[in-house]
């Protein structure tokens, strides 16, 4: 049975990682337009990173939890089987152990060079503009996908949606397209789809089956549901 797992920051809020639209979200005090486009960067370069600067750096402070490490204890027993797409950049999901993981919208710990186009794994800060490790050129920016620029490996997602028996979404409001749209494709090739959120999403009309509560209890327990089906 082939899976598909998509998670967003709903996976992630009980580890700490404030969630975007919830009432301190990450969106408080800053406009999308601001600290997740291209122009917002052109035009105001330290605030945005700042901005990710501060979110890396929380990142060392919090740990994956149970949601995370079922996902990951699913995958070594079906390791061909699962592909986790998240939209998160924040790292738990490997922390917890997964490896079969695409980070759609990029990671927080990976600093991209507009100059040679080379990418390094990043944990310190940018603000400071540091020279590229590759070229020497002080053009670093976080390596995540802004507003309007083209989310990471669609080739790899879509397929994997089309291949889909089974399309799990945990822990996203079904917001922000392309990744609100894989529910409704993963339909359209035949998948059973199955929502775990805390509250309805604006996509909960796509899926056969929506279980609302927090993703700690809600993924452990379907994990469960999943290995006795499977016999393992
Ligand atoms: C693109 C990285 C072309 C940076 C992010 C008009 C209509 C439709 C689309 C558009 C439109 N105008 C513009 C667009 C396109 C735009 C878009 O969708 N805009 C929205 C705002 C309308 N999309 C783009 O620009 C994308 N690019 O379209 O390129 C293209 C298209 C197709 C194919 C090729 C190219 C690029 C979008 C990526 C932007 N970057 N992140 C950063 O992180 O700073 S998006 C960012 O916001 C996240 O990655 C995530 O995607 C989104 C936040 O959503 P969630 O993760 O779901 O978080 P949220 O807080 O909203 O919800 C949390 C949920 O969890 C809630 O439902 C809550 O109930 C639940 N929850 C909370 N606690 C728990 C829980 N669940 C379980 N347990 C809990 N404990
Ligand atoms: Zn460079």
């Amino acid at each position: 049975m082939k899976i598909v797992v998509l998670t967003g920051a709903g996976i992630s809020a009980e580890s700490g990682v404030p969630t975007f639209r919830d009432a301190d979200g990450l969106w408080e005090g800053h406009s999308i337009e601001e600290v997740a486009t291209p122009e917002g960067f052109e035009s105001q370069p330290k605030l945005v990173q700042e901005f990710y600067d501060a979110r890396r750096e929380h990142l060392v402070g919090v740990q994956p939890n149970a949601a995370h490490i079922a996902l990951a204890g699913l995958e070594e027993q079906l390791p061909d089987d699962l592909l986790v797409v998240t939209q998160n950049i924040d790292d738990l999901h490997e922390r917890a152990g997964s490896r079969n993981v695409i980070h759609m919208h990029g990671e927080l710990n990976s600093a991209w060079c507009r100059a040679c186009d080379r990418r390094t794994h990043w944990t310190r800060t940018l603000v400071d503009f540091p020279p590229c490790p590759g070229c020497g050129a002080t053009e670093l920016r976080p390596d995540v996908v802004w507003f309007g620029e083209i989310p990471y490996q669609m080739d790899r997602i879509l397929a994997a949606v089309a291949e889909a028996d089974l399309f799990v979404s945990v822990g996203t409001s079904g917001a922000v397209y392309p990744a609100a749209g894989f529910v409704q494709q993963a339909l359209r090739y035949g998948a059973k789809t199955l929502e775990l959120n805390l509250d309805p999403s604006e996509g909960s009309v796509w899926f056969h089956e929506s279980r609302l509560g927090p993703a700690s209890v809600l993924v452990p327990s379907w994990v469960d549901d999943v290995l006795a089906s499977q016999h393992l």
